[in-house]
């Protein structure tokens, strides 16, 4: 008796097209209503106990929010009892409404939390096999459209099934079984998100690790999760540029222990496996000239092995908290910490948060333009979107590339209806103009979402106006690699949007907002403080692989009883959440974690650098831009020049391209406390261009370094 948000939105779905909404320039702090969308029935019926909790006078949508998200929380166990049952299919769930006392167990002190502890189920069966038994087997599951425009593969629902059992099988035939780590480096094309998939078919545990890493940081990932398999491919392709994946994958092997722990490579050839059928010519003569190294006796050639397999593998039933999968991620520390999901706890929320925050129908082209090697990419290209039996789409390429309109061509030409970007790629468009949308027909395009960072005023206008035309919500979706899916969000047609701010908390989600020095609950509106959860959720990550007193550390000590996020907000007069950044030692530069430990500790590498201060400031385009500070040894006979170059090329081979310091100054001292700590708000105000506010420096062992360096970043202006 549970009408299930999808039922319920394909009947009453109209599309009210005439939406006409003045935005003010300034669009801050004002709410932007959009009643496009009928509001879907995103609570489970649960009515006896909702006449406990009556709607407010006004019965409009987001009175009906508040008094469901206040369900959601008194009625807790219960709200993810019923979600778990409507949105799995379990092999075992030893749950219902009037048994769901034990359906987590466990709690914040010692990070001992589980959900639906004893059921059993296989989230690739999830993702595909049902669907296909319940009658998708034509369905389009995925799209994906290479580096070149027009370069298009579609996959139903019965032949990703083929695909990913043929890519389990010959995972099997290598050796993996339930409980490995299998390291996945890939670009994005077809075979990543089967990889994936075909490792959850296993039970093997998966670690994506972004393409963009160094080799270097694949290789301290590969050795920090004991990976004995690896899976990779000759080269990646974007924007017409070659990335030679699988040399970067062989010297990451002769560092650290790796050369120990790796027993297979398992390599896919890019052309061969994007080429329609198995055994065709390759099309892109020309990127095919990298020559594949063979490694005897550990390297595997995919495309010959996969013609070998069986295409249906039966799929291994996993307790709901058996691990899925790694995702490594940075905090204030130099070693990024691998977060570990959960299998049931991840999917439940995975497929919870795509449905209600983005309305998805099983109709919808959902196109979220993450790279599966993020968080975003494994929960809204991947999970959120197949399990839910929709059409999920695989982007290749960049924004730019071949020029500016590249999205919205993708837009018009598959008719997308849901399309997911990060404000930085917004932001790297609107200097091309309106005209470049206005060219394309988008009216296939029902909502836009945003993610990563704060989205800025000017970038939701133009995402709004010329992209949306009005017509389109936008979501506005903060969280975290941590969190596995949406924390805070608006949700079309229910909670009017605020441009800049995240709006309120999704279900079931208990957000306060802490004080950062007492950790006392801050009540109210119109406040600020540290954003904090109070109580577990089934996509939370359950530990951090291999160091679970880090985990405890990180996420559950700073505030006792609470989930810290590292983030701070404001709350204002309305009841809106607005982050306001980082509180630890993270940036985000163009929508990606960076800590500045890791920046510093690739930096003092070099033999000539004696220490190393780096610190975010204000970018117009990525949301923060890193600027470095380093000194130099005394037997340095460098010239600056020369070795900033050395250094930016460190950082690269560190950590890889995209963390890459926009600015690198030598200095000949930095701002030290007497005890010998470097002051960093000395340096951002410094390289903000607000020295003028540099507030108390009195412990500054010398005082003079501030004009130096103000002199030296001006250099740089
Ligand atoms: C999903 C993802 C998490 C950090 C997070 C916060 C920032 C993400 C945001 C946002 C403001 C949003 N962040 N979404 N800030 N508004 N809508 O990005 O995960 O890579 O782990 O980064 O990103 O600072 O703490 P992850």
């Amino acid at each position: 008796a549970f009408i299930h948000s999808l039922d319920r939105g394909q009947i009453v779905r109209s599309r009210v097209e005439s939406v006409t909404l003045n935005v003010a320039k300034e669009l801050t702090g004002k709410t932007v209503d959009n009643d496009q969308h009928v509001p879907p029935d995103h609570m489970p019926d649960m009515e006896e106990i909702a006449l406990k909790y009556p709607a407010k006078s006004e019965n409009t949508a987001l009175e009906r929010y508040k008094s469901d998200y206040a369900l959601s929380l008194a009625k807790n166990k219960q709200f993810w009892q019923k979600r778990a049952a409507e949105l799995i299919t379990w092999d075992h769930y030893p749950y219902d409404e009037n048994k769901c006392d034990d359906i987590m167990m466990g709690g914040f002190e010692f990070g001992d939390i589980a959900w639906f502890p004893g059921a059993k189920m296989n989230v690739c069966a999830n993702a595909i096999d049902r669907h296909v038994q319940n009658g998708k087997t034509h369905q389009v599951a995925m799209i994906w459209e290479g580096d070149e425009p027009g370069q298009v593969l579609k996959f139903t629902y019965s032949e990703l099934l083929r695909k990913v059992s043929a890519i389990a099988n010959a995972l099997k035939s290598q050796g993996v079984k339930k409980g490995d780590v299998v390291t996945i480096y890939m670009p994005m094309i077809p075979q990543l998100p089967m990889t994936m998939l075909a490792c959850m078919r296993l039970g093997a545990v998966h670690s994506v690790v972004f393409a963009g890493f160094s080799s270097a940081a694949l290789s301290s990932r590969i050795s920090a999760s004991k990976s004995s398999i690896v899976v990779t491919a000759d080269i990646g392709v974007r924007a017409a540029k070659v990335i030679p994946l699988k040399k970067i994958v062989d010297e990451a092997i002769v560092m650290n222990d790796c050369k120990d722990i790796v027993k297979r490579v398992l390599v896919y050839e890019r052309e061969r496996s994007i080429a329609s059928d198995d055994d065709a010519v390759p099309g892109d003569v020309g990127l095919s000239d990298n020559k594949i190294n063979w490694v005897p006796n550990r390297d595997v050639n995919m495309n010959d092995l996969l013609p070998k397999q069986r295409p249906y593998c039966p799929p291994e039933s996993m307790d709901a908290e058996d691990p899925s999968f790694i995702l490594y991620t940075s905090g204030s520390t130099g070693q990024p910490k691998g977060l570990v999901h959960t299998t049931a706890g991840y999917a439940v929320y995975a497929a919870h948060t795509i449905q209600t925050t983005f309305d998805l129908q099983p109709n919808d082209i959902f196109a979220c333009m993450a790279d599966c090697g993020w968080i975003t990419g494994h929960s809204y290209v991947v999970y959120g979107p197949l399990l839910s039996g929709s059409t999920t789409f695989i982007f290749e390429s960049t924004p730019l590339y071949p020029d500016a309109g590249r999205y919205w061509d993708m837009v018009q030409r598959h008719k997308i209806s849901l399309f997911y970007t990060a404000p930085t790629a917004v932001r790297s468009l609107i200097r091309y103009g309106d005209d470049v949308p206005k060219k394309y027909d988008l009216s296939s395009l029902r909502i836009l979402g945003s993610v990563g960072e704060p989205i800025n005023p000017a970038a939701w206008s133009w995402y709004y106006e010329a992209v949306g035309n009005k017509k389109c919500t936008i979501v506005d979706t903060y969280w975290q690699t941590e969190t596995g899916g949406h924390i805070l969000t608006n949700l079309p047609g229910v909670t009017p949007m605020k441009p800049g701010s995240c709006a309120l908390p999704h279900y079931g989600i208990d957000c306060v907002v802490l004080d950062s020095v007492t950790g006392e609950i801050v009540e109210g509106d119109d406040v600020e403080g540290v954003l904090a959860i109070r109580g577990p959720w089934p996509g939370m990550a359950r530990t951090c692989l291999g160091d679970h007193a880090r985990y405890l550390e990180t996420y559950f000590r700073p505030y006792e009883g609470y989930y810290f996020t590292g983030d701070a907000v404001r709350r204002d007069k309305d009841g809106y959440y607005f982050i306001t950044g980082r509180v630890d030692d993270v940036l985000n530069v163009s929508g990606h974690r960076i800590g500045t430990a890791e920046v510093e500790s690739a930096l003092v590498k070099h033999p000539s650098v004696a220490q190393a201060a780096v610190v975010g400031r204000p970018h117009a385009i990525k949301g923060e831009a890193i600027v470095a500070f380093a000194t130099v040894t005394e037997s340095n006979t460098e010239d600056d020049d020369e070795l900033v170059k050395e250094l930016r090329a460190l950082v690269r081979g560190e950590i890889g391209p995209f963390a890459s310091p926009d600015i690198i100054c030598i200095t000949p001292s930095l701002p030290m406390t007497r005890s010998g700590k470097i002051m960093r708000r000395v340096l951002r105000k410094i390289s903000t261009g607000e020295a003028d506010q540099l507030g108390d420096v009195s412990t500054l062992a010398d005082p003079s370094v501030v004009d130096t360096l103000i002199d030296l970043i001006g250099k740089h202006d």
